[in-house]
C-alpha cells in the first residue's frame, strides 16, 4: 500500500513535469508564429465566456494584475489535472497508461479547439493552430515517457517493479527540456519585437497642438500629471497576449455603406492631413473616483476626412471596427462626423502608440467612453447601422450608446490620510468631455458647497484639474466633489454602477485631521 501510494505521488509530479514540458515547447511555438498560447487561448475563452459581474470585479478588483492571475488559475487547473492523470497512469497496467494518456490528449485538444475557434492576433491558420498542436503532441508524448518509465521489461516477471531510475531520468528530462524552451522563449526575441515599432517614424502633423496652456497643472503634489505619461496610462482590453502588428503587413478597410471601399496601408494613412491633439480617454468600467482615466497628446488622421473619400450612402448611423484579433466595437456615426477631433490615431504623446495601446493604429473619439470608440489594432472599419451587428461589449450587458458622464475625482488627500490641522489643499481631476469643465465644488462634512480654483483649460476633449483650499479642525472629516460641465449641468449625485453606461455618483474621501 505504501509503495503504491508513494508510486502514485511520483507518478502525479510526473505528470505535471509532461504537463509543464508541454505547455513550454508550446509557449516557444507561440512566440515564433505568433499564434495563441493554449493556456492564452484557453483564458481568452474565459474572458468572453465568464458573466459580466465576474469581468467587472476582475477590472475594478484585479486591474492589470487579472492578466497573471488569469494565467495562473488556468495553469494550476491542468496542473491538477494532469497530477491526477500521472498517478492513474502509475499503475502497471495498459488501461491505466491508456488512461493517464488519454487525458493528455484531451486537454491538449480542447487548446487546440480554442485555439482555432477563439479570438487571436494571429492571421494564418498555421501560425494560429500550431502552438496549440504541438503542445498537444508533447502532451501525449511526455505523458505516455512518463506513466512508462518506471514499467518493467515483462509485467509478468515484476508485477510491483518500478525502475526508480529510468523513471527519475525520465521526468528530469522532460523538466530540463521544459525550462530550455521556457527560457529561450524569455531571452531570445521572437517575430515582430521592439524593432518593427521601431520602423514607423512619428509623422509631422499638418496641424499641431501646440504648447500646452500655462496653469493647466494644479501646483500640488500628489495630483495626477495633466499629461499621462504612456507608461502610465490606464490600460483595458480583453487579450492575454499584446498583437505586435508589423507595420508593413498592416491595412485598414473602409467599406460596408460607401460609394467607394477604400485600403490604406500604414504609407497612405499618415500622407493623409494630420492632426495633433490632447484628449482625455475614460473607461466606462471606471467606478466613481477610479483609475481608468488619463490624458495623452495624440496624433491621427481625421476620420471624417477617410469617410468623405469613402462617401458614406443614405441610411447609415454606425461603424462596426474591428480589431485584429476580432473584437468589435460600434460607434454612432454623427460622433464621427460631426466636427469633433475623431481620429486614427498613431502617436501618443510624441511615440508611436505602445504595442498595450493599439499599435499601429487606433480610434480615438472625444466623448464617447473607450468600448464604443477607442478600438486598438484596428484592421477594419464597417459603415452600417446599428441595427445590423451587435459589437463585443454590447453582447455582454452593455450599452449600444455611452457618451462620457461628468465626472470629477479627488486626488489630494488620499483616502484615510492623517493631515495636519490648519490650512490645507486639496485637489484633483474632473472631465466632461466635448462640453468641458465651468465649475467644481467641494463639500466638508455636510457643510456648503464652496467653489475650487480651476486650473487653466486645455481643451474641452481634456480633464481639468482644481485645487480647493481649506481650513482643517481637528477630527474626521468627509471631501465630496462635484462637477457642472461647460453647459451648465451639474453632476449628478445619484449612484450609479458602472454597467450598463457608466458610473455616476460623487467621490469623496475621508481624512483624519491631527
Ligand atoms: N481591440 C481592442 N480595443 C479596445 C479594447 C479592447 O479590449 N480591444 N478595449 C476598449 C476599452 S474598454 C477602452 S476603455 C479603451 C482603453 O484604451 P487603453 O487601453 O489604451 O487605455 O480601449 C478600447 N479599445
Ligand atoms: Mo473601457
Amino acid at each position: 500500500m505504501g509503495t503504491s501510494r508513494g508510486r502514485q505521488a511520483a507518478g502525479a509530479v510526473g505528470g505535471v513535469v509532461a504537463a509543464g514540458a508541454a505547455l513550454s515547447v508550446g509557449y516557444l511555438v507561440a512566440a515564433v508564429t505568433g499564434g495563441p498560447w493554449p493556456v492564452d487561448a484557453v483564458g481568452v475563452q474565459v474572458i468572453d465566456w465568464s458573466p459580466g459581474p465576474v469581468k467587472d470585479f476582475a477590472v475594478r478588483e484585479l486591474g492589470t494584475a487579472d492578466r497573471p492571475l488569469l494565467r495562473a488559475g488556468i495553469c494550476v487547473v491542468l496542473a491538477l489535472v494532469a497530477a491526477t492523470a500521472g498517478a492513474i497512469g502509475m499503475g502497471n497496467s495498459r488501461r491505466r497508461t491508456g488512461v493517464a494518456v488519454g487525458i493528455a490528449a484531451g486537454l491538449g485538444v480542447v487548446g487546440v479547439v480554442f485555439a482555432a475557434f477563439g479570438r487571436s492576433a494571429a492571421d494564418g491558420v498555421v501560425d494560429r493552430l500550431l502552438p496549440a498542436i504541438v503542445t498537444l503532441v508533447v502532451a501525449v508524448l511526455a505523458m505516455a515517457l512518463v506513466v512508462r518509465a518506471p514499467r518493467p521489461k515483462t509485467e509478468a516477471e515484476q508485477p510491483e517493479g518500478f525502475d526508480r531510475r529510468r523513471f527519475l531520468v525520465t521526468v528530469a528530462g522532460l523538466a530540463v527540456a521544459g525550462a530550455a524552451a521556457w527560457s529561450t522563449t524569455r531571452v531570445a526575441s521572437f517575430g515582430p519585437g521592439d524593432a518593427v515599432r521601431a520602423k514607423f517614424r512619428v509623422p509631422t502633423p499638418a496641424d499641431a497642438a501646440g504648447p500646452l496652456p500655462a496653469g493647466v497643472q494644479a501646483d500640488v503634489p500628489g495630483v495626477s500629471r495633466f499629461v499621462t505619461p504612456n507608461a502610465r496610462f490606464y490600460r483595458v482590453d480583453t487579450l492575454l497576449q499584446v498583437p505586435r502588428i508589423d507595420p508593413d503587413d498592416w491595412e485598414l478597410r473602409i467599406h460596408g455603406m460607401v460609394n467607394k471601399e477604400v485600403r490604406l496601408s500604414l504609407g497612405d494613412l499618415v500622407e493623409r492631413r494630420l492632426i495633433e491633439r490632447d484628449i482625455t480617454l475614460t473607461c466606462v468600467s471606471n467606478e466613481v473616483g477610479g483609475p481608468y482615466v488619463s490624458t495623452a497628446r495624440w496624433i491621427g488622421v481625421p476620420i471624417a476626412d477617410i469617410l468623405a473619400e469613402a462617401g458614406v450612402r443614405n441610411g447609415a448611423d454606425a461603424v462596426k471596427s474591428t480589431s485584429i484579433d476580432g473584437l468589435t466595437i460600434g460607434t454612432p456615426l454623427s460622433a464621427l462626423t460631426d466636427g469633433r477631433d475623431a481620429i486614427f490615431a498613431v502617436a501618443m504623446n510624441g511615440e508611436p502608440l505602445p504595442f498595450e495601446h493599439g499599435f499601429p493604429v487606433r480610434m480615438v473619439v472625444p466623448g464617447l467612453y473607450g468600448f464604443v470608440s477607442a478600438t486598438k489594432w484596428i484592421v477594419d472599419f464597417e459603415v452600417t447601422r446599428f441595427q445590423d451587428f451587435s459589437a463585443y461589449w454590447t453582447d455582454r450587458g452593455w450599452s449600444v450608446e455611452a457618451p462620457v458622464k461628468t465626472a470629477s475625482r479627488i486626488d489630494v488627500p488620499k483616502g484615510f490620510a492623517t493631515i495636519k490641522a490648519g490650512p490645507a489643499v486639496a485637489a484633483g481631476v474632473a472631465w466632461a468631455q466635448q462640453r468641458g469643465i465651468r465649475k467644481v465644488e467641494v463639500q466638508v462634512d455636510s457643510g456648503a458647497w464652496q467653489e475650487a480654483t480651476l486650473a487653466a483649460e486645455d481643451t474641452i476633449d481634456t480633464w481639468r484639474q482644481w485645487t480647493f483650499r481649506w481650513d482643517a479642525t481637528p477630527g474626521n472629516h468627509k471631501l465630496t466633489v462635484r462637477a457642472t460641465d461647460g453647459d451648465g449641468n451639474l453632476q449628478t449625485a445619484q449612484r450609479a454602477a458602472p454597467r450598463p453606461n457608466g458610473s455616476s455618483g460623487l467621490h469623496n474621501t475621508v481624512v483624519t485631521v491631527e
